[in-house]
């Protein structure tokens, strides 16, 4: 198995794991470009959000609520990236969660 998120699931590889239940796992990401940066995938692999079965989004994005109340966060940005062309660079479906809490904006208005 060769996929890096994967091995962070089966723990094989280290990860700071902010919050995890049976189907998702949020982590602080290696190379934050926030004060808060954590990834949170499905442990069920899934290239990207396109190939991602639409009947795990809602439970992931139940998830992801419950993440931002452990990080004690109300504001805060989620990016994924669905492809190459889009800058994905792990093909394993994950959801940026991003924030700068009591800071300013630090990416360009969409
Ligand atoms: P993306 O470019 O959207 O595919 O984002 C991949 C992110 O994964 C990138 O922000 C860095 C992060 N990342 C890559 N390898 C590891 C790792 O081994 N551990 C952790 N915590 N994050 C990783």
């Amino acid at each position: 198995m060769e996929c890096i998120f994967c091995k962070i699931v089966n723990g094989e590889i280290p990860s700071n794991k902010v919050l995890e239940n049976d189907k998702f796992l949020a982590f602080h990401d290696i190379n934050p470009i926030a004060p808060i940066h954590v990834l949170i995938i499905p442990k069920d692999h899934y290239e990207k959000f396109d190939s991602t079965p639409v009947e795990l989004l809602p439970e992931m994005a139940e998830f992801i609520k419950e993440v931002a109340k452990e990080l004690n966060i109300t504001d805060y940005r989620l990016i994924t990236n669905n492809g190459k062309g889009a800058g994905q660079e792990v093909f394993h479906l994950h959801i940026h969660m991003v924030a700068n809490p009591n800071g300013k904006l630090l990416w360009p208005k969409l």
